[in-house]
């Protein structure tokens, strides 16, 4: 089907209009100006978020994405525009996120001269995107969007960069939409699939100590109810990893809690102990495995993962399984018999009592100042009675804090930069998730570091009318994290991690947004409930102790056997 001539920016608009989306962040600019002024006329169906920054508007669009599960679209102009978004971008390809990064480009008689903003983008986003293209032709743009958008969405999700130079945008074509979209590229075995799911099923119905392993793949599939309904019919603990976090609730008997560099005592141990560790949807990210050879070293592992190339990439795989992890739960639920593993829960429950996972934060002294911790319980009062919340934590001890101590409960309500540890990430992907899921209160946990980098997104909260996002700084004064490992394995050391800031409170004022101080752990709660009954934007900024750990801590390149606890 012809349809009437149109500009290649009017396309482009179109044809993100033919993929359902509602929402882009970006910043305008010289070689993208074609774009934008196409997208005065589609303001009525295509909000645009005007960002502070670009990779503000990366970040914007990685949330809105791992809020909402759909593809989260970013803008930017050529050059710089586009390098700013660099970060972003690959973030989103490190946790897998579904993610459309349109750039301007110079015109097409001007590649390669060093033009004015010009940056070779593609090739600079080559390791870190699923696909990109150059777009020079506008007839092109309804395929190539099409596709852009099938590849950022399927298989394991991630970033997608599509590079349009400025005559591409501005040429007159007629487009032609019949020739759009490619199919489905996803390609398995069906039968290899299923012997490797019957011989698993085998595996597991003769284990007497099996784990599942559950990352942030089982949300993405959503298959969260699939995952409750199997480990409750086989009676199999289940361990979730930074990403898996609110796969299943905290409180069900079967989660045990997070594993890894700051896991749980007795979930790194059961995985030591384990005798069958079936792996969803999770990468075996160093921060999870320690020392890789020595994980789980006397199970044998099953891996399920969407994406072939990550089957033992990290970990051995005893027995690889490439499919959609909602399925996969789905054939074992039909054919892994019921399993008795009572002694092995006793003993893991055992573990858990003797190494109770709260107590190495249990307040020793009467008079301490406002701890980490208070902050956290303090959150968990305010979340218990409701559902409509989400976090999204930056990069850093609060991050960790954040894992451990708040009660999850729902897939997607915790947002975090886990495989890239971008600090700079969570008030930015706030603003996206607060756009894509304007029914929850979105809250910001992030440390005084991390704040200082993207803190002027508060600006486009305000100018987009964003009332639902609470931001809370635990602030210590430090870039805590690195800290931290100055204090355990540099002899206190602490070079370059004191950290000055404004006050941010008024900070937050200036911008529009309620702030509050809070300096003792009395006040907090009141401040938390303040903030979120306040019809708007606020901050709290919790000045708490400024050397407190997160324990426990498994030492780098270390077992994750070899825990301290202090
Ligand atoms: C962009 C970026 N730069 C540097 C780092 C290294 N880094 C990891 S944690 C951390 C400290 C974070 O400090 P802060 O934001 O204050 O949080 P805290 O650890 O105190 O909770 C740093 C510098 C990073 N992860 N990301």
């Amino acid at each position: 089907m012809t349809s009437p001539q149109r500009t290649g920016a009017q396309i482009l608009c179109e044809a993100l209009l033919r993929e359902g989306v509602d929402v882009i962040f970006g910043i305008p600019g010289g070689a993208i100006m074609p774009f934008y002024h196409a997208l005065w006329e589609y303001r009525d169906r295509l909000r645009h978020v005007l960002c502070r920054h670009e990779q503000g508007a990366g970040h914007a669009a990685e949330g809105y994405a791992r809020a909402s599960g759909r593809v989260g679209v970013c803008v930017a102009t050529s050059g710089p525009g586009a390098t700013n978004l660099v970060t972003a971008i690959a973030d989103a390809w490190m946790d897998g996120t579904p993610m459309v990064a349109i750039t301007g480009q110079v015109s097409s008689a001007l590649l390669g001269t060093d033009a004015f903003q010009e940056v070779d983008i593609t090739g600079i986003t080559v390791p870190i995107t699923k696909h990109n293209y150059l777009v020079r032709d506008a007839a092109t743009l309804p395929r190539v969007i099409a596709e852009a958008f099938q590849i950022a969405r399927s298989g394991r999700p991630g970033p997608v960069l599509v590079d349009v130079t400025k005559d591409a945008q501005q040429a007159t074509v007629a487009p032609r939409w019949e020739d759009a979209p490619l199919a489905a590229t996803v390609r398995t075995d069906a039968a290899a699939r299923e012997e490797a799911m019957a011989a698993a099923a085998d595996l597991l119905a003769g284990a007497r100590r099996p784990l599942l392993l559950a990352g942030g793949g089982v949300i993405q599939a959503g298959a969260s109810a699939e995952l409750l309904a199997f480990a409750e019919h086989a009676s199999i603990p289940v361990v979730t990893t930074l990403h898996g976090i609110g796969v299943l609730p905290e409180n069900h008997p079967l989660a045990l809690g997070m594993p890894g560099m700051h896991g749980w005592v007795h979930v790194n141990r059961a995985i030591q102990m384990c005798d069958v560790l079936v792996s969803l949807g999770s990468r075996f990210d160093d921060r999870v495995t320690g020392k890789a050879a020595h994980f789980a070293p006397r199970a044998r592992i099953v891996h399920v993962d969407v994406d072939p190339t990550q089957i033992g990439k990290v970990v051995r795989a005893d027995i690889g399984i490439v499919g959609d992890v909602r399925e996969v739960l789905r054939g074992w639920l039909a054919s892994v018999p019921a399993l008795d593993t009572r002694v092995w829960r006793d003993e893991v429950r055992a573990l858990a009592a003797e190494h109770r996972p709260r107590q190495v934060y249990a307040r020793r002294v009467r008079t301490a100042p406002l701890m980490p911790h208070d902050v956290f319980d303090a959150l968990n009062d305010a979340f218990r009675d409701r559902d409509d919340w989400r976090v999204v934590t930056d990069v850093g001890q609060h991050q960790m804090w954040a894992a451990q101590l708040l009660d999850w409960r729902t897939p997607r309500s915790h947002i975090t930069s886990g495989g890239a540890g971008t600090m700079g990430f969570a008030l930015p992907a706030a603003l996206g998730a607060a756009l894509a899921a304007p029914e929850s209160t979105i809250w910001v946990v992030c440390g005084d570091g991390g704040f200082q980098m993207t803190n002027q997104e508060m600006a486009t909260l305000l100018q987009e009318g964003v009332r639902n996002v609470k931001i809370a700084v635990v602030n210590n004064g430090y870039l805590g994290m690195v800290r931290q490992w100055q204090e355990l394995f540099e002899q206190r050391r602490y070079s370059n991690t004191r950290l000055s800031g404004p006050d941010f409170a008024r900070l937050a004022e200036a911008y529009g947004i309620r702030g509050r101080t809070v300096t003792r752990a009395e006040d907090a709660p009141a401040a938390i409930a303040d903030a979120w009954r306040h019809d708007g934007c606020a901050l709290v900024d919790f000045r708490v102790e400024g050397e407190a750990n997160v324990f426990p801590i498994v030492p780098a390149g270390r077992a994750i056997g070899e825990m301290r606890v202090s």
